[in-house]
C-alpha cells in the first residue's frame, strides 16, 4: 500500500457502517499522508441512521476526508461516489485526465459488491466469506476514474479487544479464538445498553434482565432452544442472536460510536505507555544486576 499510495490522486476506504472504528487500518492517516481520502461507510441499511451521520460529521472532521453512506438498498446512489471522486480532486475535476484511486478495506465489509456497482458490470467476485478478492486490479470507470483494487486484508486490532468483538459479531472475522457464546453474550450486554427496546420488541420480553447471560438465556429460551432437563442451549441462542443481527432482524444497530473510540483510543494508548514503562524497568533490572 505505501508503495501505491503515490501513484494515486485518492484513497477510498471502505468501512462497515456498523463499525467504522474497528474496520478501519489504524495505519491509513499515517500511510496517506496527504492524498485525499474518501470513507464509504457500506452497508448503511444495517447500521443505526442516527449513528451513522454522527460518524460521518465525526470522520469529516479530518483533514482531506470526506464520506459516503452507501446501501446496495439504494443503487440509485452508489454512483454519487464517482462524482465525490472528481470533487476531491479538483485539479484534475474539470481536465481529460483520468483519477487514479485506490480502494480498500477489511474483507467482507462490501467493497467487490460495491465495485460492481460502480462498474455496472459483474468485475468482482462477491460473497459472505471473507478474502474473495485476491489479486491486485486496475478498473477502469466512468467519469475518467481508474480504480486500483486492493486485496482486502485484515489488520488485527489486537490492541484492543473490544474491536475484535465487534469485527466477529459483524461476522467480519469467522475464525476466531473466542467461542461464539462469548461473541454473543458481548453483544447482547451492549444491545442491552444500547437498543434495549429493539430487544424487548424483537424477543417479546416483559424486562431485561441486569447480566448478559440471563439475557441470552431468556432470549434462547423464548426461542424454545432447550436441551433435555429444561437448560437453555447457549450455542443455539447465540447462533439465534448473530445471524438476527448481521440479516438488521433485530433491528438497525450500530456497535461503536465516536465517543466509544476516544475513550478506546485513551485506554490503548495508556496500555502502551503501562507497557513500555514496564519494558524499561526490566531493561534497567537487568542493566543494574550486572552492575
Ligand atoms: N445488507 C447489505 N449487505 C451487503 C451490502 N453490500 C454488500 N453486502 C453483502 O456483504 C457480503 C460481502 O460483500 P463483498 O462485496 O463480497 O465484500 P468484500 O469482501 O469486501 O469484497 C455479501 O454477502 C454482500 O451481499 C449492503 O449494502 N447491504
Ligand atoms: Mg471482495
Amino acid at each position: 500500500m505505501k508503495k501505491i499510495v503515490p501513484q494515486v490522486d485518492l484513497i477510498i476506504e471502505v468501512l462497515d457502517a456498523r463499525i467504522p472504528f474497528s474496520s478501519e487500518n489504524p495505519m491509513l492517516a499515517e500511510i496517506r499522508g496527504d492524498k485525499p481520502c474518501i470513507k464509504v461507510l457500506s452497508k448503511s441499511d444495517l447500521a443505526d441512521p442516527e449513528l451513522t451521520k454522527q460518524w460521518q460529521d465525526y470522520l469529516e472532521q479530518e483533514k482531506d476526508v470526506k464520506t459516503i453512506a452507501l446501501t446496495t438498498e439504494q443503487p440509485e446512489h452508489i454512483r454519487d461516489l464517482l462524482d465525490l471522486c472528481r470533487k476531491m480532486v479538483p485539479a484534475k475535476a474539470s481536465s481529460v485526465k483520468n483519477i487514479q484511486a485506490m480502494i480498500m478495506g477489511i474483507p467482507n465489509v462490501g467493497k467487490s459488491t460495491l465495485i460492481n456497482h460502480l462498474a455496472g458490470r459483474q468485475i468482482a467476485k462477491t460473497g459472505n466469506e471473507p478474502a474473495v478478492t485476491k489479486m491486485q486490479q486496475r478498473i477502469k470507470l466512468d467519469q475518467g476514474i481508474v480504480l486500483l483494487d486492493t486485496p482486502g486484508v485484515l489488520w488485527p486490532k489486537l490492541e484492543n479487544r473490544h474491536g475484535g468483538y465487534r469485527l466477529a459479531i459483524t461476522g467480519a472475522i469467522k475464525e476466531t479464538a473466542i467461542s461464539n457464546d462469548d461473541i454473543a453474550l458481548y453483544a447482547v450486554d451492549y444491545f442491552r445498553r444500547a437498543y434495549p427496546e429493539l430487544l424487548i420488541e424483537r424477543y417479546q420480553l416483559d424486562q431485561l434482565p441486569q447480566d448478559e447471560l440471563s439475557l441470552l438465556e431468556m432470549i434462547g429460551a423464548k426461542r424454545g432452544c432447550l436441551r433435555a432437563g429444561g437448560m437453555v442451549d447457549l450455542e443455539r441462542a447465540a447462533k439465534i442472536l448473530l445471524t438476527e443481527f448481521r440479516s438488521s432482524t433485530i433491528g438497525r444497530i450500530t456497535l461503536e460510536t465516536p465517543e466509544m473510540m476516544e475513550r478506546e483510543l485513551v485506554e490503548m494508548a495508556e496500555i502502551r505507555a503501562e507497557k513500555a514503562a514496564k519494558k524499561e524497568a526490566r531493561k534497567k533490572k537487568k542493566h543494574g544486576s550486572r552492575d
